[in-house]
């Protein structure tokens, strides 16, 4: 049997060959799982846990919270508020951010997270998820503000989800590869289970919501009408399709096997950009992608490039398998 190795070794052995992981980002990355196993805990009671259904308020996005929404939120800011690590976090479910209180010692990091993404399939036992995102301070000796966390994608200096499946699995990067870490519930710790996470650069297997069709942009349309057209069309291939709808489950499956994930702009709601948030869901996965030999863009820029404006600003998400999201890419720059 091969050796078991914990997150927590693979943490301080990454930390000792190539210096990615300094100690306070360590501490940080173990507060994290450990919050997640917390959530995958009460994700895994569901109705037993009186968990489940609307907690009767709205987000920030305006969209109806579920009660794990807000636990999910909770169980992350009071796993990570007293630890040192942390200046201050931001959430999809909090307006503002969040500043480590005073009683406590601040830190060098801003985390940022989507607690619990996928809210639609939690009342239907679908995979969820936890998406985190990890940001430098700069360097100044001001208190930490909104503005601190407008930082590029290619700033961050780890990001990670974690799925809340058959298996609860963490999948992480710290700018050397992307590795894998499945829950010893037996344990109660994270396993190494894959290391190198490459995604392949061809795929026949697209994500997408198909219903909103009508509403897409001319070169989505165009892409996706060519793979429906199959062996006979200008692709000589068929696809295959799949959307959970819940964007941690759908990336991990792409993670694991290949494919094409989007979220693009549509017609629907044209002032915004797009439907997922740049800081907490499009930056964390379009990294981890990247560092798995994928892509990710918003159609006419790498994801990780857009300057934010806004904690809460959406993006047209184009990821995966990197042949196809060129592909995608291309007809935008030529429609
Ligand atoms: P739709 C979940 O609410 C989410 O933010 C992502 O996880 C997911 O990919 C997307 O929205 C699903 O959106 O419009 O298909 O329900």
């Amino acid at each position: 049997m091969a050796k078991r190795i914990s997150l927590t070794r693979y943490l301080v052995e990454q930390q000792r060959v190539d210096g990615l992981i300094p100690g306070q980002l360590r501490l940080l990355l173990e507060v994290v799982a450990r919050a997640c196993k917390s959530i995958s805990h009460a994700v895994n009671k569901g109705a037993l846990g009186g968990v489940l259904g609307s907690a009767d308020s709205e987000n920030v996005q305006g969209e109806m919270q579920k009660k794990l929404d807000i636990i999910a939120n909770e169980v992350l800011i009071e796993a990570n508020e007293w630890g040192g690590h942390l200046a201050g976090m931001a959430s999809e479910e909090m307006d503002g951010i969040y500043v480590v209180p005073n009683r406590y010692p601040q830190g060098e990091y801003l985390l940022l997270f989507d607690p619990l993404d996928g809210s639609s399939n939690i009342d239907v036992n679908v995979s969820i998820g936890t998406i985190f995102s990890v940001l430098k301070m700069p360097e100044d000796d001001r208190g930490v503000d909104a503005g601190d966390f407008l930082q590029k994608g290619s700033q961050q200096v780890a990001a990670g989800y974690c799925v809340y499946g058959p298996q609860t699995t963490l999948v992480l990067t710290v700018g050397d590869g992307v590795a894998m870490f499945t829950l010893d519930r037996e344990q109660g710790s994270f396993v190494l289970t894959q290391e190198n996470v490459r995604i392949p650069a061809d795929t026949k297997e697209f994500a997408i919501n198909m219903s909103n069709m009508r509403h897409w942009d001319e070169p989505v349309k165009r892409y996706i009408d060519e793979c429906l057209q199959g062996k006979e069309g200008p692709r000589g291939k068929d696809f295959n399709m799949r959307w959970i709808a819940s964007m941690v489950a759908d990336v991990h499956r792409i993670m694991t096997r290949g494919g094409i994930f989007m979220y693009p702009w549509d017609k629907r709601e044209p002032n915004k950009p797009g439907k997922l948030r740049l800081l907490y869901e499009a930056n964390p996965m379009g990294w981890l992608v990247e560092q798995a030999g994928g892509a990710a863009t918003n159609g006419r820029q790498r994801i990780l490039d857009i300057q934010p404006t806004q904690l809460h600003e959406r993006v047209s998400v184009i990821l995966g398998s990197k042949n196809e999201v060129d592909r995608v890419t291309s007809y935008h720059s030529t429609l």
